[in-house]
């Protein structure tokens, strides 16, 4: 099969929603600017001390914290999330509002619904890692609509954005989706026994097509499309960084509380998607502890 893409400064928008209807992905050639690129891999290297060190885990209260960034992994075999990377630099404060899909994102999801970012992490990922097949058409999760079931308008639940910090091929442990699949009404046969996720390399599943990506290319798709990643076969480590979007009234999943230093040096649009509800005190009432969050993902 042959990878449709598009660049990252089309202009013709028709071209790219066809495209993401039809298939419920897209790929940016070229989305990110070398200097951009460049800033965020030396980051990495920068942190690589921490790749391999304690993290936050399913069963781990919490991992290891780089100011307000916290390494996490789901499974384990997923690799390390550096989770709320938006807080680690400018680079990554520059990302929210990235002009090459900030309106696909605002368009597919729908101007009414506002826009919110759910997660957003740095991702690497070595020798044998992967993430098991989920989601589909059939999935019942909030956020896995595409569009209004009575108009057609768009209203996509969750729009991911995977960027390349380096080449991804053969062997690399690409992200694989089922092209089509958000549309699909019947659950993927190996997601039949769970709602959602398989700890199943995906990989492996029956339709899976894997999306290799140059450096700078950018992976845009609809979180209800059946995806996941094969299994990394190669030596060395995967490099990415994923930013989730959402309507403005999703809550982000792991409840981090953006820095005033974060948030005094966005812009207003930017500030809108990272703090969609800002809380709102009576005078005199602050958090107490009752009112803080327990740390398991949902
Ligand atoms: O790590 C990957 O390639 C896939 C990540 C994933 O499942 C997601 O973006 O929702
Ligand atoms: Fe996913």
């Amino acid at each position: 099969m042959t990878q449709d893409w598009i660049n990252a400064d089309e202009k013709d928008e028709y071209l790219g929603d066809y495209l993401f209807d039809l298939n419920g992905y897209i790929v940016l050639k070229n989305a990110i600017a070398p200097d951009d690129l460049k800033e965020m891999n030396q980051w990495a290297d920068d942190h690589w001390d921490y790749v391999d060190s304690q993290r936050r885990s399913l069963t781990q209260e919490s991992g290891a914290w780089i100011g307000n960034v916290e390494t996490h992994t789901y499974s384990g075999a997923d690799g390390c999330n550096f989770q709320n990377i938006v807080e680690a630099g400018p680079v990554f404060r520059s990302l929210i509002t990235y002009p090459t899909w900030i309106k696909r994102c605002r368009r597919w999801i729908n101007p009414d619904n506002g826009l919110s970012i759910h997660e957003n992490f740095l991702n690497v990922r070595g020798l044998g890692g992967y993430i098991g097949i989920h989601s589909g058409g059939a999935t019942p999760i909030c956020y896995m609509t595409f569009r209004q079931a009575n108009t057609g308008e768009w209203m996509v639940g969750q729009i991911n954005i995977i960027m390349a910090l380096q080449d991804i091929g053969p062997g690399d442990g690409a992200t694989t989706v089922i092209p089509g699949s958000h549309k699909s009404a019947l659950r993927h046969p190996k997601l039949l026994e769970e709602v959602y996720r398989s700890d199943a390399a995906a990989g492996e599943q029956m339709g899976m097509v894997e999306m290799y990506l140059k450096a700078g290319d950018v992976l845009m798709f609809t979180d209800s499309i059946t995806h996941g990643s094969a299994a990394r076969t190669n030596p060395g480590h995967r490099r990415i960084v994923l930013y989730r979007y959402s309507p403005a009234l999703l809550r982000s999943r792991f409840e981090y509380v953006p820095s005033e230093e974060l948030l005094s040096s966005l812009s207003e649009e930017q500030r809108s998607i990272i703090q969609p509800i800002p809380p709102r005190f009576a005078p005199g009432q602050a958090y107490g502890p009752l009112a803080t969050r327990s740390l398991q993902p949902r």
